[in-house]
């Protein structure tokens, strides 16, 4: 791989800082980026990688895109924050934009995914109590195991999963937990007369993408239109052409009550989330009952626009679905030549390989290592799956290096 120097501290200096003064939230490869530009990044000592993980999504557009850091630095010196104590020139047009863009009647604009959830649940609560006449603090809404929604203590709430949720209790009550993928449990929980809402990831990320069967978005989506509960998809992660089409919800020709977005709405050059709904929904929301200092903010709007532009103008939506097929064929051609790795699932360009190996074994994280040694970096989920989701304006060549990169690493481990 090329190298160019790019920074004044060390890998080793910056890894040691992040762990004296830094609290331990994270274990990360050791690798320490110092610049990105599209597809690439580049460590401290200058050696060049493929992101394949693209910020978990939310560089879709690649790294520092031109159109959008344009869009960036020119606001940045214009006007960046206001709060919404004013009206700014900035984001009426963005919401003008994002609500045309996606289909809905309006937008609240928030900055992260955990706070977009969060948005979402009191939108369905309020309009459960105003609207469908569930009587006061009854309301419940429908989660899926093995969910992943954000950090925040209503969310960890409903996550079965106890690295997130253990110790941080008392929990916040109102959730109902269902099997993913099963409208059977789904059928059976709608029944309940104080069900507000449905929450569900279109495909789940952090489980290991976990692609639900053809028709399962589509059933559901009609099971809670006809009990009047109201159906949210959060596509914080899946959104914004990652799965080769604009929301993963549209490869089935649903449309969502309430949708989640975050991270690629801005290309990852600023936290920006959004949750967009018609006014029979969004209405309930009055002044002074939800907002955010930073949430609408003219940078956020201009930055916003731009990233959306972005996908748009570069068919990234067509390019992702091309280029997860050509990638999921060379992982099937892989798997048959190795029994390191059981199976490769996902769609467009959020794709995962299941190693096989138990789930507490290292393997897929020497695997991470090896690739990262080897020019490509990609980070282990649930132990022995391992996401490759590069940025989406990787090409047809980038793409068959990188699968190169990664058939020559898994065989060095190849059992
Ligand atoms: C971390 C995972 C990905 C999300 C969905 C909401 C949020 C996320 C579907 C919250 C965030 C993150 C956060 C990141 C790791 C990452 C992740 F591995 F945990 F599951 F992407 F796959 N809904 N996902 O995936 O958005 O508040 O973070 O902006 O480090 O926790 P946020």
């Amino acid at each position: 791989m090329e190298t160019m120097a790019t920074s004044g501290i060390s890998s080793k200096e910056a890894m040691e800082m992040e762990n004296k003064y830094g609290a331990h939230n994270y274990h990360p490869l050791p690798v320490v980026l110092a610049k990105g530009e599209g597809v690439y990044v580049w460590d401290c000592e200058g050696k060049k990688y493929y992101d394949f993980l693209s910020a978990y999504s939310a560089v879709n557009q690649g790294h520092c895109h031109p159109k959008i850091v344009g869009a960036l630095t020119e606001q940045a010196s214009t006007l960046t924050l206001t709060s919404r104590a004013f009206y700014n020139d900035a984001l009426g047009p963005y919401e003008k934009y994002i609500t045309t863009y996606f289909g809905f009647d309006k937008v609240l604009p928030m900055n992260t995914g955990a706070e977009a959830v969060e948005t979402a649940i009191k939108i369905c609560r309020k309009w459960a109590y105003e609207k469908k006449g569930i009587p006061e603090n009854e309301a419940k809404i429908i989660v899926c195991e093995n969910n992943f929604h954000g950090r925040t203590t209503t969310i960890i709430s409903f996550s079965n999963d106890p690295v997130a949720n253990k110790n941080f209790g008392p929990y916040t009550p109102g959730f109902i937990r269902i099997p993913y993928d099963d409208l059977e449990a789904l059928e059976e929980a709608l029944k309940d007369e104080s069900v507000a809402g449905f929450l569900v990831e279109p495909i789940q990320g952090e489980a290991g993408v976990y692609v639900p069967t053809d028709g399962y978005l589509s059933g559901a989506a009609r099971m809670c239109n006809e009990r009047n509960v109201l159906f949210i998809a959060d596509e914080v992660q899946t959104g914004i052409a990652r799965t080769g089409d604009l929301l993963a919800v549209n490869h089935e020709n649903v449309n969502p009550d309430i949708l989640i977005l975050g991270k690629a709405v801005s290309g990852g050059v600023y936290p920006v989330s959004a949750v967009l709904a018609d006014d029979d929904v969004m209405n309930v929301i009055g002044p002074g009952q939800h907002g955010s200092t930073f949430g609408g903010n003219p940078l956020a709007a201009k930055v916003a626009v731009a990233a959306l532009e972005v996908v748009k103008d570069e068919n990234l939506a067509e390019n992702a679905s091309y280029l997860g097929k050509v990638f999921r064929a060379e992982m099937d051609r892989i798997i048959s030549q190795t029994d390191l790795v059981n199976a490769v699932r996902g769609r467009g360009l959020l794709n995962a390989i299941l190693i096989n190996d138990t789930e507490d074994s290292s393997t897929a994280w020497d695997i991470c290592v090896a690739l990262k040694e080897n020019g490509l970096l990609a980070k282990p989920t649930h132990g022995n799956i391992i996401r490759f989701a590069p940025p989406l304006v990787m090409t047809e060549d980038q793409l068959r290096e990188c699968v190169t990169i990664i058939e020559k690493t898994l065989m060095e481990f190849k059992k």
